[in-house]
């Protein structure tokens, strides 16, 4: 069975969304953050990089949860899986964009606003990623134009790790008025049963 270490509050969180969507077993593990064990010497010899999510599968392990859920898509031979070499490189596109250029404004602006207290907030990270943030989204607003997802006309890997980016906007309430494809993509990812799962699970105490 797929074994998961990560909160679904966390990065893993979009590794929840693809195992939900794949409907198939998966076990999460115990690892407390809090207590620092992801900097353990057991936790360092699953992921080196000290960080959440990993995963394992009998003796494979993996770290990096776009990396995660592009192993998942295409283990369990799913529909979200890239059939072909350009939809993979697509798939790759998006995902190495969102996290590069999307992912590092977004988090530093939350990690701010959420887990700095406020006399230590520093306000230009969040002034550089208010000036980062439209430039950005007017890449994924036009490359959402006229279409329903971001690769292959379906719902693939590429939506579930863009739209887990767009999501943290949504917790700085963000305004996206001004990005209306944005808007309805996130709209049609929102209605998935998998999605709603996965955010039921983000509302549990710990
Ligand atoms: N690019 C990584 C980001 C991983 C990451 O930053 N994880 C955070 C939680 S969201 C973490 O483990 N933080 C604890 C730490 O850095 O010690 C991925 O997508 O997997």
């Amino acid at each position: 069975m797929i074994k998961l270490y990560g909160s679904p509050l966390s990065s893993a969180g979009r590794c929840y969304w693809m195992l939900e969507e794949l409907a198939v077993p998966y076990e999460v593990m115990p690892l407390n953050l809090r207590e620092k064990e992801q900097k353990s010497e057991a936790f360092l010899k699953i992921n080196p990089n000290g960080k959440i999510p990993a995963m394992i599968d009998g003796d494979f392990v993996l770290w990096e949860s776009m990396a995660i859920n592009s192993y998942l898509a295409k283990k369990f031979e799913s529909p979200l899986a890239p059939k072909n070499l350009q939809e993979e490189s697509l798939i790759q596109q998006w995902s190495l964009w969102g996290l590069v250029d999307f992912q590092e404004p977004a988090v530093s602006w939350m990690i701010q606003e959420f887990f700095v207290p406020a006399e230590h907030r520093n306000q230009l990270v969040i002034e550089n990623s208010k000036k980062a943030l439209p430039r950005v989204l007017e890449v994924l607003n036009r490359g959402l134009e006229g279409k329903t997802f971001l690769v292959g006309d379906r719902f693939t890997v590429a939506d579930v790790n863009l739209g887990t980016v767009t999501d943290i906007l949504l917790g700085l309430k963000y305004d996206l008025s001004a990005y209306p494809h944005i808007q309805r993509w996130m709209t049609e990812l929102h209605s998935r049963p998998a999605y709603k799962k996965v955010a039921q699970m983000r509302q549990m105490p710990k």
